[in-house]
């Protein structure tokens, strides 16, 4: 026997600067004289990944031997961000790293700084996921992530002449010490051709897929550690050529064409569509998704008959949570791997399956409910499409034998039969779990009550809610060292694994010194945050003032250009003389947009106008700045949301699922300008409406201003100051003689806006005033601060993933402890 394994992977000090020379020497082959930093990264790198997975072996042995109900998280989309300033903080090792390094003359926040972070998701949606890994490892529920490994992650942004510029995502260039590729755990996914129905020897109805191609899906196993204990894995697929490409058989002329074949095999897990929206029914975009949930249920197929377990106990052992119908495909592939594989009768099958899948839903927002042609799946997945049309008759059977009316039978069915037939994504997963959730508690009501409101009526104990959160060990912990110490100073270090000991922190709200050293702690974070929008843009501003910051994906919804509106108004303001009741403030934007949606790369050209109007304006640049940071990212959101004072949480009340970012922010000590929105709605619940500045249309009154018809020129019209700030959309002095720039834009306000923002605007500028006011007042804005951090307890992913395990998964955390 292998017995433990190697020998013991240190944490001391000595421990690491030996492995870590090792490395560096050893496995990267490096002569002393000629070495890189990035290659004291990766050797860094390297040894810290040992005791990850050191970690992972561990926790994997102890579940094996509870013999534990594990769950499998399937996501299209992870950002984990860095790794190595995280695993340092969850292994407890960051002083004996930060130690070793100083010793051999090297400065661990520059090898931080070197390090490329995984990009292998869009925005709230991927990020979520990286946050329930990191609450599942450190809660210790046996799980594993299943995605996949895009070669090219989200695009990186420049911007150029005041344009978002796309450039490609090459975080592989240097290698990835993190992962471990596992050639032997590969699997043969099929795709196209036709499908043949017989009847075998036993007499038995058998479906043979007869696939025009065959791709190799090969495993990448990243550890993702918990904090102090436990460690899982995400594993990622990568696509190739299947080994049947026997190059040597081959003539010249076969020869190249089975490259290209093998090149073609690899294009699919090429590039992450950047589109946080599903506006494209892409082929490739399908076969990612099939390829990955293939991979994933033959893995667990796999590991569940290995241990000699028999596959109708599959529910039993496995819950899989899909994170929205990016992996929906699935239901379908379990069948067909139990009844056309594994010849398992159809009842049987689905009943597993069913038990087997739980969805969490995360948009309402019609257009971006994922729909397929079924002319191209039954191209691409034919038999996936018959087992669709079985599910659906007889799922539509049952409807009929219950009484619904055909209109409600033709508003569920799988299919959606007006215009081109398609199959409704949501639909099958709706069908296809025991479990529907949304992510906050006004989404998943609306959810109930919109768009799935029929499911809802048939299966009310199906749908539950369980509300986002963040992990407050990468979101506070780790990027704001700062307020952490401050905290645990007063309070210990017990809030690491229990977020609601920050009520503690509500005693010391008014304390005079407390306050003096939280507003100190804030000051320095801005001071940082200075120093990094200057190298970043050039842009100088003044950590004095108050930091305003949006920061997120752009879209209309979000409604960036309200706060680009309103700053508007100051500017004219300022150019009028009336300054009195304007606090100096510095607003901060950062986000990508979908390289396809014209209208919000026009915002981020709206932004990077004014900021340069307002910025040059040696009369207004007193008084407000403006920036556009480029490349929002994990690793750069780490650096916003310690340094802001005020958060923007300003979408069209009904329209963000939940939002995470707003609960960073809070965190971190902003106060939330917002809507009732997503989240926001508990976020104000738990931090007392005194201490969040409310504003908007709640979506009852929205729905009012669109059955009584919504004519936003009435507003243009009867408020002079949303006149002037609209009519300088197309000033000479915003668009430097283009007039017609932002013309797009106006009319988009003024004559459709599905988003209401005229209908606000008022309202949000008025909440404005409040703001300043309570600037001027440090001590009572720093109360309010101080309340909001202390009564964030709700919003760790921690709750999260407990409210997983006790409304969804039938789990229990099992704490384990060396
Ligand atoms: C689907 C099909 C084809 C191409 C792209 C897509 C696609 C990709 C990503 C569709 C949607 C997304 C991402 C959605 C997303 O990030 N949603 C956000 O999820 C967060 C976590 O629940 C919420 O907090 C946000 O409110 C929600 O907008």
């Amino acid at each position: 026997s292998l017995g433990t394994g190697a020998g013991e992977v240190g944490l001391s000090k000595e421990d690491i600067t030996k492995d870590f020379l090792h490395k560096l020497f050893y496995h990267l082959g490096r002569v002393p004289a000629l070495t890189t930093s990035n290659d004291i990264y990766t050797a860094m790198a390297l040894t810290i990944r040992d005791r990850a997975l050191r970690k992972f072996v561990r926790s994997i042995e102890k579940f094996t031997q509870q013999d534990a109900r594990g769950i499998a998280y399937f996501s299209a989309e992870y950002l984990p961000g860095p790794h190595l300033g995280n695993n340092l903080l969850n292994l407890e090792i960051v002083d004996e790293t930060k130690a070793a390094l100083t010793e051999l003359g090297l400065d661990l926040d520059e090898l931080l700084d070197e390090e490329e972070e995984p990009g292998l998701g869009n925005g709230g949606l991927g990020r979520l996921a990286s946050c329930f890994m990191d609450s599942l490892a450190t809660l210790g529920i046996p799980s594993i992530a299943y995605g996949i490994r895009y070669e090219f992650g989200i695009f990186k942004q420049e911007i150029r002449e005041g344009w978002q510029m796309e450039t490609t995502d090459k975080w592989l260039h240097n290698g990835n010490p993190w992962e471990v590729m596992r050639p032997e755990i590969s699997y043969v996914v099929k795709f196209g051709g036709r499908t043949e129905h017989s009847t075998n020897g036993q007499n038995r109805y058998q479906v043979d897929w007869l696939p025009e191609s065959e791709i190799k899906g090969t495993a990448y196993d990243t550890p993702i550690l918990g904090y102090q204990s436990n460690g899982i894995i995400m594993r990622l697929w990568k696509a190739e050529a299947v080994e049947s490409f026997d190059f040597s058989v081959y003539n010249m002329g076969d020869y190249y064409r089975a490259v290209e074949k093998k090149l073609r095999s690899e294009n699919i897990t090429k590039v992450l569509y950047p589109n946080d929206e599903n506006l494209s029914g892409k082929e490739l975009r399908l076969k990612q998704q099939y390829f990955f949930v293939s991979c994933s249920l033959q893995d667990m197929i796999n590991l569940h008959t290995t241990q000699g377990r028999e596959l109708k106990n599959f529910h039993e052992k496995f819950a899989i949570q899909l994170n929205d119908t990016h992996p929906s495909i699935a239901v379908a592939e379990l069948m067909r791997l139990f009844v056309d594989e594994h010849e398992m009768e159809w009842d049987e099958a689905w009943d597993i399956t069913r038990n087997t899948f739980a969805y969490t839903n995360h948009t309402l927002l019609p257009e971006a409910l994922e729909k397929w042609a079924v002319s191209l799946l039954g191209r691409i997945l034919p038999r996936h499409l018959e087992i669709i049309y079985e599910i659906n008759s007889r799922f539509l059977e049952e409807l009929r034998d219950k009484g619904f009316s055909g209109d409600q039978i033709a508003r569920m069915s799988l299919i959606d039969e007006n215009g081109e037939p398609s199959v409704r994504m949501a639909h099958l997963a709706t069908v296809g779990s025991f479990k529907v959730n949304g992510v906050s508690e006004l989404h998943s009501r609306l959810l109930k009550s919109q768009v799935l409101n029929d499911f809802a009526g048939l299966w009310p104990q199906k749908f539950t809610n369980v509300t986002n959160g963040v992990t407050h060990r990468r979101f506070l912990a780790m990027s704001n060292p700062g307020l952490a110490n401050l905290i645990s100073e007063k309070i210990g270090e017990g809030w690491l694994t229990d977020l609601t000991s920050f009520k503690e922190l509500e005693k010391l709200a008014e304390n005079e010194d407390f306050q003096k050293r939280w507003r100190e702690v804030k000051l320095q974070n801005k001071q940082a945050l200075t120093q990094f929008i200057k190298e970043q843009t050039g842009v100088t501003v003044d950590p004095e003032m108050l930091f305003d910051v949006q920061v997120k994906r752009i879209h209309e919804y979000k409604r960036q250009h309200l706060m680009v509106l309103h700053i508007i108004d100051l500017y004219l303001r300022i150019k009028d003389g009336k300054t009195e009741n304007i606090a100096a403030s510095t607003f901060i934007f950062a986000g990508k947009a979908a390289p396809g949606y014209f209208l919000a790369k026009l915002i981020i050209r709206l932004i990077t106008a004014v900021a340069e109007l307002v910025n040059e304006d040696e009369e207004v640049n007193r008084f407000i700045k403006v920036v556009f940071l480029p490349n929002f990212n994990v690793k750069q959101a780490q650096r916003i949301y310690p340094a802001a004072d005020l958060s923007e949480q300003i979408s069209m009340a009904g329209k963000e699922a939940s939002g995470t970012g707003n609960m960073k922010f809070a965190l971190n000590g902003a106060l939330t300008i917002g809507t009732l929105d997503g989240a926001n709605v508990e976020i104000r619940e738990e931090v007392g409406e005194e201490n969040f500045f409310l504003f908007g249309q709640t979506t009852e009154e929205i729905q009012q201003t669109r059955n009584e018809g919504y004519r936003p020129y009435q507003y243009y019209e009867e408020n002079p100051k949303l006149k002037k700030v609209l009519d300088f959309l197309s000033s000479e002095e915003l668009t430097k003689g283009d007039t017609e720039l932002f013309k797009p834009l106006y009319h988009n306000l003024l004559q459709q806006d599905p988003y209401q923002l005229l209908k606000d605007f008022d309202s949000y500028c008025s909440k404005k005033e409040e703001v300043f006011k309570l600037w001027n007042d440090k001590k009572e804005w720093t109360k309010k601060s101080i309340l909001n951090v202390a009564r964030m307890g709700k919003f760790s992913s921690d709750r999260s993933i407990r409210d997983y395990c006790e409304k969804i998964w039938n789990v229990k955390p099992v704490k384990l402890k060396e």
